[in-house]
């Protein structure tokens, strides 16, 4: 089994080159945002509660992320391997992955970090907010709050996978195929 974990600040191309990742190399593709995108969608309790921070451009409390996480690897006994786009987003889920996938006798095996500069970022989420109905793509506020966010809690799970040597780092911006050349050439080195 070989895991993978897909980094980067919003807008940074992980769910665009995760789509091209798990048909190459046959992963199960777990995205934190899409399962809470469908869970707003279906209106459920969890769905109207995450409602209230993605709105704001906050992240969702650690302890409905990591449940969520949890009942997926549950219901994935079989597979090649996970691909995990959007999350961990917090030292405590990268801790709390960790354990999980313990549990499983797993562990990840690289974390692919995308590095992207905030005026790409906020030009692409912007560009994207006029076909997604996303409301957190259309107010360039939210879209702000969202990098503050991942600065004061998310750029720190890179620093928690550094301490295992896990973290190689590639240029976001270029073409979608060069980008993916590029996560292609280190996942084939480590696979
Ligand atoms: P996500 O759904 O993870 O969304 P995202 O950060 O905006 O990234 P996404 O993967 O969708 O965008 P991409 O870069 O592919 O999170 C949404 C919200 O959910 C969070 O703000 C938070 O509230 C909540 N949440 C999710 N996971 C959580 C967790 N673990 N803990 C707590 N809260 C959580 O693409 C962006 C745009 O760029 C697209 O339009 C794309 O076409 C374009 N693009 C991609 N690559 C490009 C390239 N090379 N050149 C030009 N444009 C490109």
């Amino acid at each position: 089994m070989f895991n993978i974990i897909l980094f980067g600040p919003p807008g940074s191309g992980k769910g665009t080159q995760s789509e091209r990742l798990i048909s190459k190399y046959g992963l199960k593709h777990l995205s934190t945002g899409d399962i809470l995108r469908s869970e707003i969608a279906s209106q459920t309790p969890l769905g109207l509660e995450a409602k209230n921070f993605m709105d704001k451009g906050q992240l969702v409390p650690d302890e409905v992320v990591i449940g969520m996480i949890s009942s997926a690897l549950e219901n994935n006994p079989d597979v090649n391997g996970f691909l995990f786009d959007g999350f961990p987003r917090t030292e405590a889920q990268s801790e709390a992955l960790d354990e999980l996938l313990k549990l499983k006798r797993t562990e990840i095996g690289v974390v692919l970090a995308l590095m992207v500069s905030e005026e790409e970022l906020v030009k692409r989420l912007l560009n994207r907010g006029l076909t997604s109905g996303r409301s957190d793509d259309n107010n360039v506020e939210v879209i702000r709050a969202r990098i503050v966010e991942y600065h004061k809690k998310t750029s720190a799970v890179a620093d928690y996978y550094r301490k295992f040597n896990k973290v190689v780092t590639i240029p976001g911006e270029g073409s979608v195929d060069e980008i993916f050349e590029s996560l292609c050439i280190e996942i084939d080195k480590r696979k």
